[in-house]
């Protein structure tokens, strides 16, 4: 492995490969798998039978759609509504709907990480909810966090669904919440989707299918890393390996490399090396109790005003205000 010291980077994508690529073990960030071909096979997973999670909060969406909005426009307030990482904002739109029916006063602000989700979403909601005000902008969560403290006109709305926020460890899920936190005045509310712990075989076929597309996902980061970088990593060499710890509730994705080899990536001037069965961890999906989640809030100063449970319990949505 040539292991060249440099301090500056040109992007971000660059700066974490270097540095997750040269760690010991390897690393890669799961939020680099979003590109176009990223986004697409995400759409495929959440399609899938075996990824429960976007029916479950479909169905609270669905079942709670008075109760939630209820919520929302306390005191009849005009708002933002701001979506973190809306992606397709398919589950948004029954609230944007029902808004819109009543002649409630929002905007809606979608924040994503991908250009290309940001552009479909608002084309589609322009033929779908024409009457729905939109306002979408592209970034990171941490950068737009700052953002979000000059939304301050109006009372704010912030969402955060689809159990993004197990993509974070316990305590960067606390950093990210508190921050959250601090960018709300009083009265502002946080909507947030967090997917239960259950039968851990449930959970385990959910990142585990058969037909392969979350295999496809996971290698994403090398394919990207192979387009933008110039790597040369060979696809077949890898497979992909999802862990579940019932008592932690982390749900762990890695690529295992099935051969010893060596992989350069031009743009970073290296060579990596990998033994054979030697490991990149991808991704955590973590999954949640009612302890943790209050345990969360509490951290982050936050507290519980209510929260909906589907059926059978597998997914819950918690709004939560400042305490
Ligand atoms: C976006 N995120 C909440 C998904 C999850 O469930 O962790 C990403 C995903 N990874 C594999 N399948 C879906």
């Amino acid at each position: 492995m040539t292991l060249q010291k440099k301090t500056t980077w040109d992007s971000v994508f660059k700066k974490e490969v270097f540095e997750g690529l040269n760690s010991y073990p390897k690393y890669l960030s799961s939020k680099f798998i979003y590109d176009k071909k990223g986004d697409e096979l995400f759409q495929d997973i959440m399609a899938m039978p075996e990824y429960y999670l976007t029916d479950s909060e479909y169905e609270i969406f669905d079942s709670y759609t008075v109760a939630i909005t209820n919520h929302f426009k306390a005191n009849s307030e005009a708002f933002d509504l701001i979506e973190l990482g809306a992606g397709d904002g398919k589950k948004t739109k029954i609230l944007l709907k029902y808004l819109t029916e009543k002649n409630i006063d929002f905007c809606y602000k979608p924040i994503d990480i991908s250009q290309n989700a940001i552009d479909d979403l608002t084309k589609t909601l322009k033929t779908e909810l024409p009457k729905v005000n939109v306002e979408a902008e592209k970034g990171e969560y941490f950068e737009v966090l700052e953002r979000l403290k000059t939304f301050d006109k109006r009372k704010k709305v912030i969402m955060f669904l689809g159990s993004n926020i197990g993509n974070l460890l316990h305590s960067r899920a606390i950093q990210f919440l508190s921050k959250l936190r601090e960018a709300m005045s009083q009265d502002d509310l946080l909507f947030i989707g967090f997917d239960k712990k259950k039968n851990p075989q449930t959970i385990l076929n959910a990142y585990n299918d058969p037909s392969g597309i979350t295999a496809a996902f996971n290698k994403n980061l090398l394919t990207r890393i192979n387009s933008e970088l110039g790597g040369d990593f060979d696809l077949e060499k890898f497979i992909h390996w999802e862990l579940y710890n019932p008592e932690t509730g982390t749900a762990k994705s890695f690529l295992v490399a099935n051969k010893a080899q060596s992989v350069h990536i031009s743009a970073l001037d290296i060579t990596i090396d990998f033994s054979q069965w030697e490991t990149i961890h991808t991704e955590i999906s973590q999954k949640y109790d009612d302890k943790t989640i209050s345990w969360l809030a509490k951290e982050s100063k936050l507290t519980i005003a209510d929260s909906f449970s589907g059926k059978k319990n597998y997914y819950k949505n918690y709004i939560f205000k400042c305490s």
